[in-house]
């Protein structure tokens, strides 16, 4: 079986982020255009900190391309990080005084120091630059088989939007979304979440909000029941609360399935002949409240994720914290950081949720080379038309 993975490494001050992406296919046309625009995606969005302002992220390939192309072997990216002070004393001073939020302290007891410096260097979210790429790099596979992923902010405080994309308001919603500065389709809710911001500037405080990803034109039988680590839904759970700060995630309905009885919850099945060319293979849902995921494994229908991402940990103000040198209360230690960062994050999200669909794609229809794959899905599509002719 073909495995789709990768990793990252890279400390928010060293020299680089990197990514090293191993089991995609050859002959994937890698657009590197497309790729830094999602780099430069994540680096916006209204709340954001000074660290923007120094770096203008960019991919460079390492391996694993010839001529703009995949050609099966590993692909390591590198970020390369401007501000590189990681071993700059002056510049990049001890932190005794843990944030509360953030790794701080759990880190600095688990590598037993009373620095939290190598901790939030590798906990800090600047990380989510190399995942973004390795996102984007699956993206480019995605894209041969039509399927997207698209990521955005549903709101953020009181703020929560109602729009939702589907397949025919694609475009529309995407050129709404990309007006917004927190990266919301909603205007008035776009500026109520700057709104909330800007006060939280003032106050010395930050916010958070909720992302969401739908991704769209995805094939049923993607991800498996038969085991709990190959179900789809447990997948996106675990790479979308992989992201730092995160602290919910919700498949479709999420949460609400519990205030609701079953005939409010599942999705009815109908089967319209004239559909049978797209994705769903003609089975249609009315409703989308299983997000696409039924059995861990994608069921025609578009997926639906939700993440929530907490304030960021921290404050210009500071918070009541101790000092890991005298154990005496202080006030937590500000580190120069991002207000908010819930644009970033539905990007980030965007594309951690593009990488699991295209690992489950290549574990489906798998095989060294784009061509095989094609005619593997091919072969699947052919098939699955086919069930109940005859009967
Ligand atoms: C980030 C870079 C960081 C932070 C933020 C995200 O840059 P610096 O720490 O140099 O200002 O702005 O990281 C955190 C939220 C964090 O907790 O460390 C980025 O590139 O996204």
């Amino acid at each position: 079986m073909a495995v789709l993975s990768y990793r990252t490494a890279g400390e928010s001050h060293g020299p680089a982020m990197v990514a090293l992406i191993e089991g995609m296919p050859a002959g994937v046309l890698l657009d590197r255009d497309w790729i830094n625009a999602q780099l430069r995606r994540r680096q916006g969005g209204y709340g954001r900190g000074a660290r923007q302002k120094i770096e203008s992220d960019q991919a460079r390939f390492l391996s694993g391309l010839r001529l703009g192309a995949t050609i099966g072997s590993p692909i390591a990216i590198e970020i390369a990080n401007a501000d590189a002070r990681l071993d700059d004393q002056e510049k990049t001073p001890p932190v005794f005084r843990p944030r509360p939020g953030h790794a701080d302290l759990a880190g600095s007891i688990k590598w037993l120091t009373q620095d939290c410096r190598a901790t939030l260097e590798r906990a800090s979210a600047r990380e989510t630059a190399a995942r973004v790429a390795a996102g984007a790099v699956a993206g480019c596979l995605l894209r041969e088989f039509g399927i997207r992923a698209v990521g955005f902010v549903r709101g953020s405080l009181d703020a929560m939007s109602t729009i939702a994309p589907s397949q025919e308001t694609l475009a529309a919603f995407v050129a709404a979304r990309d007006q917004s500065d927190v990266n919301c389709p909603d205007p008035e809710v776009s500026s109520r979440i700057e709104a909330a911001i800007r006060q939280a500037k003032i106050d010395k405080d930050t916010v958070g909000g909720l992302c969401e990803v739908h991704v769209f034109g995805v094939m049923p039988g993607l991800g498996s029941c038969v085991s709990c680590d190959a179900r789809l839904d447990a997948r996106l759970a675990g790479a979308v609360m992989g992201i730092q700060a995160f602290k919910s995630v919700e498949i479709g309905l999420g949460r609400e399935v519990a205030l609701r009885t079953g005939s409010q919850v599942h999705d009815p099945i109908t089967y319209e002949a004239s559909r049978a060319g797209e994705p769903c293979l003609g089975f249609v849902r009315p409703t989308n409240n299983a997000g696409g995921l039924e059995g861990g494994m994608t069921n025609g229908m578009p997926i639906v994720v939700r993440g929530a991402m907490k304030p960021i940990s921290t404050l210009l103000r500071g918070l009541p914290s101790v000092d890991l040198r005298t154990r005496e209360a202080v006030v937590s230690q500000y580190e120069r950081s991002d207000i908010s960062a819930i644009a970033a994050a539905s990007v980030v999200m965007e594309h951690v949720v593009a990488f699991e669909v295209a690992r489950a794609l290549v574990e489906k229809f798998g095989g060294d080379s784009l061509q095989e794959m094609r005619a593997n899905h091919a072969s699947f599509m052919a098939a699955a038309r086919q069930l109940g002719e005859g009967a």
